[in-house]
């Protein structure tokens, strides 16, 4: 492969299991790795007092990695707190930024562990449970070169519809059709834009995959239908266990054909999850993963043309033998008056029946189909990529003309080529918004682009402040949804004294929306970061590189959100003069050129802000309820021009597959004086606003 401006180099070890992450055929390295020093099971590195560690995608803390310990092991945990160390997602890249400056994937599906100045303040150490793995080293002169290396390595990223850069309405459960239908009519009734409704786990009969319930949702074709008349996509989630249960066809069928994972002795592994006891499909047997991947076209012919992909961590809540051994031991303890002993026997048996280790040991993969077994264990952070590869690979086979939307909870590079992620079951927390925020732009240098948190926060009661601040950084995200638990209180934005506020900032996302389609289809086709820290562009700068709670979004713009409660304002840093532009909606605004430096700006609870680049130009529509109804040919561009800007501007119609149409690409060229030249195929109309 001809890399441009990026040297990778591959070091195998041991027998990797091969992940199908790379795509492209790299060069082993001969000797040892440049670097780091090989260690029993790993390797070392040593930091240099200020370096700056980028990466790890999916985790808790920092942008900056920097002082905390990480394992990739996929892990369903509903608590995103300071001292985890695995969530949902394996993603093994780092760039270290110092001294030296180099990028590191390790392409290993079992557990690895990342000391990065936990122990030692200035070491970094890696560690694999085996060691049987690729590890790449990449070489660039700049950080966005080792990013553009890492992606054109592992393949080009998912790309959604059009509509599903639109605002998405979610809850744990809309539990009818006229429960969602009524949540349809209140955001049109209200204005307030809307494209998606997200069906949780009850629109299904017993939580059975590709099941409807027919007394909830009667006539579900003709209802999808109906939704699509009023540009609502209906997007249903799919869990990864199938429901033990006689006369269920994908039960049966997968029972018949030996398609579900199995345990040493070859009889089916039982685990429980949301519809009791199920089976798992072993997502990385090819023909059960070409079986599983049909399934969604049960729901495709219904009109469905977006999923969710749930539990697939996979998430194990008991495993039929564990909970029978657990009731065994609970009757053993029982007693009136129980000594602690006891009870802390029992106490340990039932908080480590979830998602326990050695049930993760206990059941096998075919991995070819064809009878080589391998351990769960040992590809554990596979699963989640497979099932949504198994939906991919059909979406493609079937609708090869036609985007569907995809997204995941758990995942591992190369899975990013079939779909996105959302970021997990976070909290209403301040501090998950921050997270939030941390997350985009290390998923993003490896290949997550379509991602967003749930905005509000899953668990836990909101309020108002938080999901007006959440909303205002979620308008940047290009999954954009509102998404909460069951049992917590109601975040629709309809259900708050601020609606009007929310109305506008959702709003202003329908505004901005050519512009972040534009950076979104722009960074999957050049294997770009859709949203970077700021030391990725202002290198030389060291201020930059510490930033944490600010981010570049595409080429024009800076974001710097609020995200602590009842704050009226926060300190921004510029790397240089920008324009501040201040929204109260897409059409009220302020401008205000600031100079280079720190600068406290106040951003009352309705406000958004963004700081345009010196010489940088984005273009706004003029708003609509939905994408269909948003005009992506009557543009308004907004800028900063001391001299003269040029934007290369994607579009298309947002839901083929015609990516490389040269006619998707139009050239905006602005002077300061507001004359603009406008290069491409596309009748537009144009407007300047410096
Ligand atoms: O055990 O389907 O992350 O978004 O609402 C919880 C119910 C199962 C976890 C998902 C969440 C979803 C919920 N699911």
């Amino acid at each position: 492969m001809a890399l441009q401006k990026c040297k990778i180099t591959k070091y195998t070890y041991g027998k990797p299991f091969f992940t199908d992450a790379v795509t492209e055929k790299i060069a082993q390295g001969e000797g040892a790795p440049a670097y780091v020093t090989e260690i029993e099971n790993g390797f070392t590195y040593q930091m240099g007092d200020s370096d700056v560690v980028y990466g790890l995608g999916e985790n808790v803390r920092g942008i900056n990695k920097r002082g905390w310990h990480y394992i990739s092991n996929n892990t369903d945990d509903p608590n995103h707190r300071e001292d985890k160390v695995s969530l949902y997602g394996t993603h093994n890249f780092i760039i270290v930024d110092g001294k030296e400056r180099f990028g590191l994937f390790i392409d290993y599906p079992g557990k690895l562990s990342f000391d990065i100045g936990y122990t030692e303040r200035n070491t970094l150490t890696i560690t694999a449970e085996e060691m049987d793995l690729d590890l790449y080293i990449l070489e660039g002169e700049s950080l966005n070169d080792i990013v553009k290396g890492l992606r054109q390595m592992i393949g080009r990223s998912y790309i959604a519809p059009k509509w599903a850069f639109g605002y998405g309405q979610s809850r744990w459960s809309y539990m009818t059709a006229d429960e969602v239908r009524e949540v349809v009519k209140k955001h049109r009734e209200n204005h307030i834009p809307l494209d998606s409704v997200y069906l949780d786990i009850d629109y299904m009969e017993r939580y059975k995959d590709f099941t409807i319930n027919k007394e909830t949702f009667p006539d579900f074709a003709d209802f999808v239908q109906e939704m699509k008349e009023e540009n609502i996509h209906l997007v249903p989630i799919i869990d990864a266990g199938v429901k033990i249960e006689e006369g269920y066809d994908v039960y049966e069928e997968g029972v018949e054909k030996g398609y579900f994972c199995k345990e040493a002795d070859g009889s089916y592994f039982t685990g429980a999850v949301w519809p009791g006891l199920v089976h798992f499909p072993d997502m990385l047997n090819p023909d059960a993963r070409k079986w599983f991947g049909h399934k969604y076209k049960i729901l495709m012919d219904q009109g469905i043309d977006g999923f969710w992909n749930d539990m697939n961590e996979p998430a194990i809540f008991y495993s039929a033998k564990r909970i029978k051994k657990a009731m065994e031991t609970a009757k053993a303890v029982d007693s009136d008056n129980m000594d602690m002993v006891h009870f802390d026997e029992f106490r340990e048996i039932v908080s480590t029946l979830s998602n326990n280790p050695e049930d993760y040991k206990s059941f096998y993969h075919n991995v070819d189909g064809k009878g080589t077994m391998v351990c769960h264990d040992k590809v554990h952070n596979l699963f989640g990529y497979n099932m949504t590869r198994a939906a991919g690979e059909t979406f493609e086979e079937l609708e090869p003309e036609k985007r569907v939307l995809m997204y995941s909870r758990s995942s591992y590079p190369g899975m990013h080529r079939y779909g996105g992620i959302w970021q997990g079951d976070n909290l209403s927390w301040w501090s998950h918004l921050k997270l939030n925020m941390s997350m985009m732009p290390s998923l993003n240098m490896i290949g997550f682009l379509y991602t967003g948190a749930d905005l509000g926060g899953f668990g836990a009661d909101t309020t108002e402040d938080l999901m007006l601040r959440w909303l205002e950084f979620g308008i940047f995200t290009p999954l954009m949804r509102n998404h909460s638990a069951l049992g917590t209180r109601r975040q629709e934005a309809y259900q708050f004294g601020a609606m009007e506020a929310m109305k506008k900032i959702i709003g202003l996302r329908y505004g901005l929306l050519p512009y972040i389609y534009s950076e979104y289809m722009k960074s999957a086709l050049r294997g770009e970061m859709y949203m970077k820290p700021l030391g990725f562009d202002y290198e030389n700068d060291a201020f930059a590189a510490k930033v944490e709670d600010q981010l570049l979004l595409g080429d024009s713009i800076m974001v710097a959100p609020v995200y602590e409660q009842n704050a009226e304002g926060r300190y921004v840093y510029l790397p240089e003069t920008m324009k501040m532009v201040k929204f109260r909606s897409l059409t009220e605004r302020t401008e205000e050129i600031l100079p280079a430096g720190h600068h406290y700006v106040p951003i009352a609870l309705d406000e958004v802000v963004i700081f345009i680049r010196p010489n940088h130009i984005l273009p706004l529509s003029k708003g609509g309820e939905n994408v269909a109804d948003t005009d992506f040919t009557d543009l308004e561009l907004l800028g900063y021009v001391t001299e003269e800007a040029s934007y290369e501007w994607y579009d298309d119609d947002g839901y083929g597959r015609d990516y490389e149409n040269p006619a998707n690409y139009t050239t905006f060229t602005v002077k300061a004086d507001k004359t603009v030249e406008v290069k491409g195929q596309k009748k537009l109309k144009v407007q300047v606003n410096l």
